[in-house]
């Protein structure tokens, strides 16, 4: 039961105001020993390593919750602005590496264990990967907030504490089966629940329109079915520098007061299982990547989220400045990460008119400076739409304001293009046709100060196509903001050969200054670093074997090239180009053809959405074609391929540092940055790609003689796409048309015919949206470069290390400094070093 904002009016300066905790390996170890025993209550008898995971984990929470109360007292005395990352997703993986890196307790953690006989790798081995987001989306959450802490940015996350994240992924005969991932059943050590901040949240019900007294129109939502948001806190530590910001997840729970006239009329079970019906709304991550479940559930989701996040900020805004809120876009701004919490726009409108009575003027200049909105796809497929009668069932006060904001917008528009009926319609809040839809794009940027894309590309294109219209209307609204990854886990924490490395050539700088890297660029000329950087690239191969060995059961040798793709399964990145390579070079070692070849291993890695059945085809085809080359004889060491199952944040870290050659080879002008490809440059990887996202940035950093480049570029695509034969490409190619022929062959489905037919349909359509086989000529002879690029051990060195020296514009501490500055326009608060 929620016990609500008492210490607010009781400060206790006695009983909180503590001497700081030690962070030596002594203190650490007397810490993790009393956890281990009597908080958790383990003794002699315990065989499994999980407690021993969850004491250490304990012993650093209590670190990190002191300087997460000095951050938060430090922000709060300094009055300062502040901003808020609202977030479907958020992808942390692990928590334990990170916070002992953050922390600087390297030494006396492993100290402290090795007081017990224990190493810290086995432990970390025991938690769950917090697996609450999809791909790119939730895990570029995950490294702004790094980032933020990291620059001492005020910035809080909100988000939604599922239940069950991301679905685990296993094969049954090569084909993909998802099992549900509970990640919280044995605990999460890293959270501090805080009931004292429940929100209320309303669903259903009507709305009541009625004129008061003074004439006003009063707006009243009522019969509504309420849902509590419990918000869980966990701790975000920056690098090294004594800050620890908030990410707050809400998790649903029934109001406490029964339906009293269900409860009344004898339906005692049927009122308590209302309980059931309001943790559905959390239960659940939707594991759709880039595209649009439209279930009413994900809806509910959103609502939640926005509802309760605002409400947040607002009642710690009273608790602290009062009632008056025309300061409030001074001090605050929300960044919406994609549409998903678009519904912020109109939330935010029903709080300030309805809860706090503002005129609609004063509601909207407030809003209308409050929020900021980020685009992170132009797929059709994944633009955000709701269909009115689900607004209407779900959430009808919103409706009415949706249409209010609506019929103001479209006035403004007609003033400015007069008699202009067509471009009313196109730019439309509202969907007009037999089922009326809520764009919640359109919505987003009617709502917001900024709109801003995620590549120099991307955001281009924005505002040339998709967005061109509110481009024409209000050029100042947008922006691009370069994505990038975080250094520390990508870098510092995966990759500690390499780490050691660069702490031994250019000193520590770099993990919080990354352009430092360019001050490798000189030392590709000094023959001993290009072999030291060589040994480390083998060294991260061999576990990566390890890894592939452990998992798929086959094995790659480290002299080998390794070749990852590895994301969601999606057409549009065309996991399948890449098996019709492979293919051609099965094909080219069966007929004798392999001279020059540099023995590879490819590596395919990433999960299909359950409902997407030609993302799954495309899974069992790498499955089957793996199967073939990996036994056949004739082909040896020469080529190996495995599908790796279950990837994640925490398979990435052993992925990245072992990849000689990236795949990032989307049809150009899809994908819309990608974060991936920056995680393998940095660690020294080779990109083969295409003119797309942030590709083109990459290849732009680290120059052309660096980055195999094939394909179409993306003014190309469209242009192909009016004249598309791939017959003819096919007829003109004889090593497509080799592959092609084998997979009709039903070579790699013997016993199963006829399941590859819609992929090589695809393939051959002209209508093929993502120009397959346009690009695989180009493809192959980029391939063919890697390879002769590898065989040259000195010359790949030197890519190598110019690729990590290049990386520097690629940490999301430059991101977050550019929304800070542009968008955010906050001021880091120093927090005094405990360390
Ligand atoms: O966001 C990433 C980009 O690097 C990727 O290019 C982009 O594909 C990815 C609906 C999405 N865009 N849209 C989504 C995720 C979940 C969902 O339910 C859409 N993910 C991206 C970071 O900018």
């Amino acid at each position: 039961m929620p016990r609500r904002q008492l210490e607010l009016s009781q400060p206790r300066p006695e009983l909180t105001e503590v001497p700081p905790l030690g962070s030596d390996a002594q203190s650490l170890a007397d810490d993790f020993r009393r956890y281990y025993v009597h908080h958790l209550g383990r003794d002699r008898y315990c065989r499994t390593p999980h407690y021993l995971y969850e004491a250490l984990a304990l012993t650093l929470r209590d670190r990190l919750m002191e300087r997460m109360r000095s951050t938060r007292y430090a922000q709060q005395e300094s009055g300062c602005r502040q901003a808020y990352y609202i977030s479907l997703e958020y992808l942390m993986g692990r928590a334990l590496g990170n916070a002992i890196l953050n922390l600087g307790f390297n030494g006396e953690a492993e100290g402290a264990l090795r007081r017990y006989g224990l190493e810290l790798a086995e432990l970390a081995e025991c938690e769950a990967d917090a697996g609450l987001g999809n791909g790119g989306l939730g895990r570029l959450a995950a490294c702004f907030l790094d980032s933020c802490a990291t620059l001492q940015l005020p910035v809080r996350g909100y988000g939604i504490r599922y239940h069950y994240g991301m679905f685990r992924q296993k094969f049954r005969n090569g084909e993909q089966v998802e099992e549900p991932d509970h990640w919280l059943r044995e605990g999460n050590p890293w959270e501090i629940e805080r009931p004292e901040f429940a929100q209320r949240v309303r669903f259903g019900g009507r709305s009541e329109v009625k004129r008061g007294a003074d004439g006003r129109l009063n707006a009243r939502w009522i019969d509504t079915n309420d849902v509590l948001a419990v918000p869980y806190d966990i701790p975000i530590p920056g690098y090294r520098n004594g800050t620890v910001n908030t990410l707050r997840l809400w998790s649903a729970a029934a109001t406490d007061e029964f339906n009293l006239g269900e409860f009344n009329a004898g339906a005692y079970p049927e009122s308590v299982a209302a309980k059931n019906d309001a943790e559905k709304i959390t239960m659940v991550l939707y594991p759709n990547d880039a595209s649009e479940s439209g279930k009413e559930l994900r809806l509910r989701q959103q609502y939640f989220l926005a509802s309760a996040s605002l409400q947040d900020v607002l009642q710690q805004w009273i608790g602290t400045v009062g009632i008056d809120l025309a300061d409030f876009p001074e001090k605050n701004v929300f960044q919406l990460n994609d549409t998903h919490p678009a519904v912020c726009v109109p939330e935010f409108m029903r709080l300030l008119l309805d809860d706090h009575v503002l005129s609609w003027d004063e509601a909207w200049d407030l809003t209308t400076r409050t929020l900021a909105y980020t685009n992170h796809t132009l797929l059709p497929e994944a633009l955000e739409k709701w269909p009115v009668r689900m607004f209407e069932r779900l959430l009808p006060r919103l409706l009415d304001i949706i249409y209010e904001i609506n019929a103001r917008f479209l006035a403004e528009v007609a003033q400015r293009w007069p008699g202009d009926k067509e471009r009313i319609r196109r730019m439309s809040i509202i969907e007009e046709g037999p089922e009326p839809m809520v764009r919640m794009a359109y919505l987003a940027i009617v709502g917001s100060f900024s709109v801003n894309g995620v590549a120099a590309l991307h955001s281009r294109l924005l505002t040339a196509g998709l967005f061109r219209d509110f481009y024409e209307m209000w050029p100042e609204k947008f922006n691009n903001k370069t994505n990038g990854v975080t250094p520390r886990r990508w870098i510092a924490a995966s990759n500690p050969s390499l780490t050691q490395l660069l702490r031994d050539t250019l000193g520590n700088g770099w993990v919080a200054d990354l352009d430092q890297l360019r001050r490798l660029e000189p030392l590709v000329e000094d023959a001993a670093f290009r072999e030291h950087w060589l040994a480390i690239k083998r060294d991260n191969k061999e576990r990566l074997a390890e890894l592939v060995q452990e998992r798929c059961g086959v094995r790659f040798d480290p002299d080998a090239l390794f070749d990852v793709q590895v994301k969601r399964i999606h057409e549009y990145k065309r996991q399948l180009l890449n098996v019709l390579h492979v293919i051609h070079l099965y094909d080219r070692i069966k007929r004798g053809d392999a001279q020059g070849l540099a023995p590879r291993c490819v590596l395919i890695g990433g999960k299909a959405a359950p409902g997407y059945a030609m993302a799954k085809r495309i899974i069992k085809l790498v499955n089957n074609v793996a199967r073939v080359i990996n036994n056949d004889p004739v082909v040896g060491d020469l080529l190996k391929v495995v599908f790796f199952p279950n990837y994640g944040v925490t398979a990435m870290e052993t992925i990245c540092p072992g990849t000689d050659l990236s795949e990032q080879i989307s049809t150009a002008g899809k994908e819309a940055s990608g974060t991936g490809n920056m995680k393998f440059m940095m660690n020294g990887a080779v990109t083969i790609g295409t003119l797309d996202g942030a590709n083109i940035e990459i290849r732009e950093e680290v120059g052309e003689e660096n980055f195999f480049l094939f394909g179409l570029s993306a003014e190309e695509v469209v242009e192909t796409r009016k004249h598309y034969d791939p017959a003819a490409i096919i007829a003109a190619d004889e090593n497509l048309g080799r592959v092609l022929q084998l997979l009709e062959s039903g070579h790699f489905n013997q016993f199963e015919p006829g399941i590859f037919d819609p992929i090589l349909a695809s393939v051959t359509n002209r209508h093929d949206p993502w120009l397959t086989a346009a690009d695989f000529g180009g493809y192959v002879q980029a391939q063919q470069q890697a390879n002769d690029a590898f065989r040259d051990r000195d010359a790949w060195a030197r890519m190598s290390i110019l690729n990590t020296a290049a990386s520097g514009k690629f940490s999301t501490d430059r991101t977050m400094r550019e929304y800070s500055h542009d968008i955010w326009k906050l001021d880091p608060v120093e927090v005094l070093a405990k360390k």
